[in-house]
């Protein structure tokens, strides 16, 4: 796309709690100070390319900024297209300190042990997304997008949506979500998955994450999913893996750089000709520290012949110090340090060095190419950049990664030697196997990963999600309009007016409930008596098309008076005729299809198989949700393999797979029927997606009418069979009132 058509687009608001600009006050001056951090200067060269606004916390808060400070502050951001979310220090600290990181972050990377829940931090959790809503919808205009970043944020998605339905969301989470089991021990867990959900597009580092945030939100919302789709009463949610990427040019080409090499030079003057293990990480317990340096001990025990060979290099970056946790973690680093310095060190040889500060661009390329090892293991990571910055580093083609199995990067990093970081034995025995291998295996490693992490770079992560995002808002803009008010007066004033009218109505699930067995659901009294009355007058025609059997169909609704469309539009009977065929392509296939059906049938409790003339269905309502669903894909693909090349098709319905007669659908029938009767009204109605065939048959001006939640095509929606009823009586009442 071209540079004006990027800039011409609408603005991409990016939201995270940090800016990529903080402000800090130095003797008394407030200073601005760039952030380094990945986010930032990876969305830089996307930013240079189209309008953007960043929203986000400043660095300090609202107590202690004066009024003129706060204009200053807020006059300084907007020329860097920032806008600041000011929050007060107890606001700040509830949310941040107290609900993200007391709460969110530990239980996200499987530390339960450390959260604490409290009411006063969940409620400052709360008011601060709101502030963050508030200044978000005070400064978006029609066609932006919204991209959402990080736990701090899970409720702002939801608030957006309230305030802006039509605006484009997305949210991205760049830690581990982890398994249903540690939600479920979350409190306000429900609030929260509704929060992520009102985005457009929810993103994940890996598909494990994805699938815990599918399972969980079916088991505490109750909000079903297919194919990574997650189905809301008036819209859908997409969720899907993004891995982020580095820049890795930058650090591919750091070795050009002079501040780089003069800071090898330093390092190597540091540490003479020992060779060098790396580790960096900000300072967290969720990044094992404790473990590496036990595990490193460990390896000078094991394997002495390196004791004066091998030094660790260890950057430290402080963070979130004014944490207790965080500050008890960095005394037992220190204090392991001391011990492992004190045990096997001599006057000539340092066995950990240790940097607890953040260090500058140049430094950290010169650790990264200085290194033989990079030693990363994390307990729990939702992705880790070190890795891969650490590959993209190696242009030289040696160096050996060993990684940590729980990171997001373990999936992508298949050259690195895979480690259980809570495994000492493991890690030390690593450790030694990367000192020791040839260089050749080293340069085969590291060509296996390289390649992957250049392609799949930050820019390429940002405008891979970006694309899905406006994909995923432009299927959400052709939304059904529920069916009250106005809606439903103008469709009752059509039905008034209209002279020829045809009913289409799908059965199950559109007029009654599911039953646990097809069997079971059998017309009510009720239903009987109001299809017999609609279709009672000269103008209307009323027509069950659903996907039963004939059989079914003529002993239910024989006395009603209604044409039936039976099989999915494979039969068609009219008042006072025979059925007909639609097909006359035979069924042979079923020969293949049955036993495959049947063997998932004797496999799967709570499923079943129905024979019908034109179709077999296994249906699986009463089987174990998550089995039910996983069985059902796993089916799909076998029969869409089975049916290629014969005249039969797989189709899914409501918790039902359906392979059946190939072009016959409910819209087939439909049409004949349109064709036949020439109204000038119709009305359809269907819940799943065969009724969608039926609903693409309406002419644009017909009124169709999706049933409960769920995309579709119709023009409008009714959130159960009984409203659709109660709409079915109000038109026969107005009949009758209007009989003269
Ligand atoms: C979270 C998730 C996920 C570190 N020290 C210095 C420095 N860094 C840079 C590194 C790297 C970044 O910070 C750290 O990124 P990680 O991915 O390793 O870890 P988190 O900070 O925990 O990030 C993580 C990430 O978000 C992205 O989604 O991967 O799982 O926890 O880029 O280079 N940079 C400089 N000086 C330092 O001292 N210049």
């Amino acid at each position: 796309m071209s540079r004006a058509a990027e800039k011409g687009r609408g603005r991409l608001v990016i939201v995270s709690n940090r800016l990529p600009v903080s402000f800090f006050r130095r003797k008394g001056q407030l200073t601005a100070v760039e952030s380094s951090g990945g986010l930032a200067s990876g969305l830089r060269s996307l930013l240079r390319r189209r309008d953007f606004l960043w929203v986000g916390w400043p660095g300090l808060a609202t107590d202690d900024l004066s009024p003129r400070e706060r204009e200053f502050v807020a006059g300084e951001l907007a020329e860097r297209h920032c806008r600041p979310v000011f929050l007060s220090r107890s606001e700040f600290d509830g949310y941040y300190r107290g609900f993200s990181n007391g709460m969110l972050w530990p239980l996200f990377h499987y530390f339960a042990r450390y959260c604490s829940f409290s009411d006063a931090h969940w409620r400052a959790y709360v008011r601060a997304n709101e502030a963050f809503a508030r200044a978000v919808l005070d400064a978006v205009r029609p066609g932006d997008t919204v991209w959402v970043h990080d736990y701090h944020l899970m409720l702002l998605p939801a608030m957006l949506r309230a305030g802006a339905t039509r605006l484009s969301i997305g949210f991205f989470l760049h830690i581990p979500f982890p398994s249903s089991e540690l939600i479920r021990l979350l409190p306000r867990r429900r609030e929260l998955l509704e929060g992520v959900l009102g985005a457009d597009l929810v993103g994940f580092h890996v598909y494990d994450y994805v699938r815990h945030f599918l399972s969980s939100a079916r088991l505490l919302t109750g909000h079903e999913h297919r194919i990574g789709r997650v189905w809301l009463r008036e819209r859908e949610v997409t969720v899907d893996a993004f891995p982020m990427g580095i820049d890795f040019g930058r650090f591919s080409g750091a070795g050009r750089e002079p501040e780089v090499a003069a800071e090898l030079a330093r390092l190597r003057a540091r540490v003479g000709s020992e060779r060098i293990v790396l580790s960096v990480d900000r300072l967290d317990y969720t990044k094992g520290l404790p473990e590496r340096l036990a595990a490193f001990e460990l390896f000078l025990r094991r394997y002495p012949k390196y004791q004066g060979k091998v030094c660790l290099v260890m950057l430290v970056v402080p963070s979130r110090v004014r944490i207790v946790r965080y500050r008890e973690l960095k005394q037992e680093i220190d204090e392991l340090i001391g011990r492992i310095n004190g045990r096997f060190g001599s006057v000539g040889w340092t066995p950990v060095h240790y940097l607890y500060r953040s260090v500058s661009f140049p430094e950290l390329a010169a650790l990264y190419r200085g290194a033989d090892v990079a030693l990363v293991t994390p307990l729990r990571d939702g992705m880790n950049l070190v890795a891969k910055e650490f590959v993209a580093s190696r242009e030289s083609g040696s160096g050996v990664l060993v990684l940590g199995e729980v990171a997001g990067a373990a999936g992508e990093l298949v050259g690195a030697l895979a480690v259980n970081p809570y495994d000492r034995g493991e890690v030390a025995g690593a450790l030694a196997a990367a000192l020791a291998m040839p260089e050749s295996e080293q340069r085969q490693r590291l060509a296996m990963m390289r390649p992957r992490v250049e392609h799949y770079g930050v820019s390429h992560w940002a405008a891979d999600f970006l694309d899905r995002l406006s994909e995923a808002s432009r299927r959400r803009s052709h939304r059904p309009g529920h069916l009250t008010g106005t809606r439903r007066a103008r469709l009752i004033a059509d039905w008034r007016r209209a002279r020829r009218r045809l009913v289409l109505l799908d059965y199950d699930g559109t007029l009654v409930d599911f039953a646990g067995r097809p069997e079971e659901a059998e017309p009510d009294p009720g239903l009987l008596r109001l299809l017999k009355r609609l279709g009672s007058g000269e103008r209307t025609r009323v027509v069950i098309i659903s996907g039963r059997p004939r059989t079914t169909l003529d002993r239910w609704f024989g006395a009603t008076g209604a044409d039936l469309v039976a099989e999915h539009g494979g039969w068609v009977r009219v008042r006072g005729r025979g059925w007909r065929t639609m097909t006359m392509a035979g069924t042979d296939w079923k020969r293949d299809v049955r036993p495959v059906l049947e063997d998932y049938a004797n496999r799967t409790p709570g499923t079943e198989v129905e024979e019908k003339e034109l179709a077999l269905a296994w249906h699986y309502r009463r089987a174990e949700s998550r089995l039910g669903e996983a069985r059902a894909d796993e089916l799909c693909q076998v029969l869409v393999e089975l049916a290629a090349g014969k005249h039969c098709e797989v189709v899914e319905g409501n918790r039902v797979v359906e392979v059946r007669n190939q072009g016959v659908d409910k819209g087939a029938a439909a049409r004949l029927l349109i064709r036949r009767y020439r109204p000038d009204l119709v009305l359809a109605a269907g819940d799943d997606r065969t009724d969608e065939d039926t609903f693409a048959a309406v002419p644009a001006d017909g009124h169709t009418i999706r049933v409960g939640a769920g995309p579709s095509r119709a023009r409008f929606r009714v959130k159960s069979n009984r409203e659709l009823r109660a709409l079915l009586n109000a038109l026969i009442g107005d009949d009758n009132d209007n009989s003269g």
